[in-house]
């Protein structure tokens, strides 16, 4: 960089296409807004709904209350389960407290839930991709009391110690690198050789597709900005990705984090927003790279997202 590039404002901001809000977010966020219209203040939900923080904030001024311990939830309120699902413990805790449920786990996670299950049942022991302690992680392997064994990178795969291995199956996060993923599902399929694959992917269309909008920017842009919370899989993953394609990547929870040096000397500023982001973020975002020098934005192409799924019964106002 020469000392009259070092003055240069950003000039244009890409957006990435697709970016922000995933089906599985949005029906979550919907189910906690119609049960606090219809049964009024306070709803607990158990874990953030979602991974980010103005949602969740959101959410706890209309009347949301999060918690992570069932014991927090009084006799006879109304819980919502969070969009990253729960294990068969937790389920089984909250029916026998007699709480009004709400599921809003994604239907994308409870279907790997229903494979594990069937699975199960067949005799098989799981391999599960995944990062230790992320809530979907517990979620995925408390569907069984026991004979899932999470590796996290290619080193796990050496180590893990299955009782058998005619019946062994792969299931993974939903909010992976897809990358990475592939790799350690190589490692896997390397060392036990009949180790079933998921028949689709389980890491999710969103995941997939923000990832793969990201892969077509990174080239184009000097540093890419990626809106999401620091909790957030899916919002880490795009930041990592840019990195590892040798892009300077940033990820903010607001348009406040945004630091000036950042876009000295760039032309091109990059910003994705992670599944569990709001656009409201990404347009204070581009406000504030705006007021720093960028002149313009341009949508990049990709591909539109259609996927849609149906409220849980019980949530509509005249039920
Ligand atoms: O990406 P993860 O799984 O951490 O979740 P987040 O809430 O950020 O986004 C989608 C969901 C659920
Ligand atoms: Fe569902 Fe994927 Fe969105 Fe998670 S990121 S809520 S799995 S669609």
């Amino acid at each position: 960089m020469n000392a009259a590039s070092v003055s240069t404002p950003p000039q244009e901001i890409l957006l990435a296409e697709p970016r922000g809000f995933c089906a599985g977010v949005d029906r979550a966020i919907e189910i906690v807004e119609r049960a606090l219209q219809k049964f009024g203040a306070p709803i607990y939900v158990r874990h953030e709904i979602v991974h980010n923080t103005y949602v969740v904030n959101d959410l706890k001024a209309k009347g949301a209350i999060f918690i992570e311990a069932l014991d927090d939830v009084p006799a006879g309120a109304t819980l919502i389960f969070s969009a990253h699902g729960v294990s068969r413990a937790v389920q089984a805790e909250a029916a026998a407290r007699g709480f009004q449920i709400f599921d809003a786990t994604c239907p994308l996670v409870t279907k790997v839930h229903v494979e594990v299950a069937k699975l199960h049942k067949e005799g098989y022991e799981f391999i599960m991709i995944g990062h230790k302690g992320h809530p979907e992680v517990e979620g995925t392997m408390g569907q069984l009391d026991s004979g899932i064994h999470l590796v996290e990178d290619v080193a796990d795969v050496a180590r893990v110690q299955p009782a058998q291995t005619a019946l062994l199956a792969v299931v993974t996060q939903t909010t992976l690198s897809v990358d990475d993923a592939a790799d350690i599902a190589a490692a896997i399929k390397a060392r036990f050789p009949n180790a079933r694959q998921p028949k689709q992917q389980d890491i999710c269309y969103a995941t997939q597709n923000r990832q793969d909008a990201v892969k077509v920017m990174s080239p184009q842009v000097d540093v890419l900005i990626v809106v999401g919370s620091p909790t957030s899989s899916n919002s880490n993953r795009l930041a990592e990705l840019a990195r590892k394609l040798g892009t300077e990547s940033y990820m903010v929870d607001s348009a406040d984090e945004l630091q000036a040096p950042w876009f000295e000397g760039r032309q091109r500023v990059g910003l994705t927003a992670g599944a569990s982001a709001p656009e409201i973020l990404v347009r204070q975002v581009i406000d504030r790279i705006k007021a720093l020098g960028a002149v313009s934005v341009r949508k990049m192409d990709g591909i539109e997202e259609t996927v849609k799924f149906p409220l849980p019964k019980g949530l509509k106002l005249h039920e």
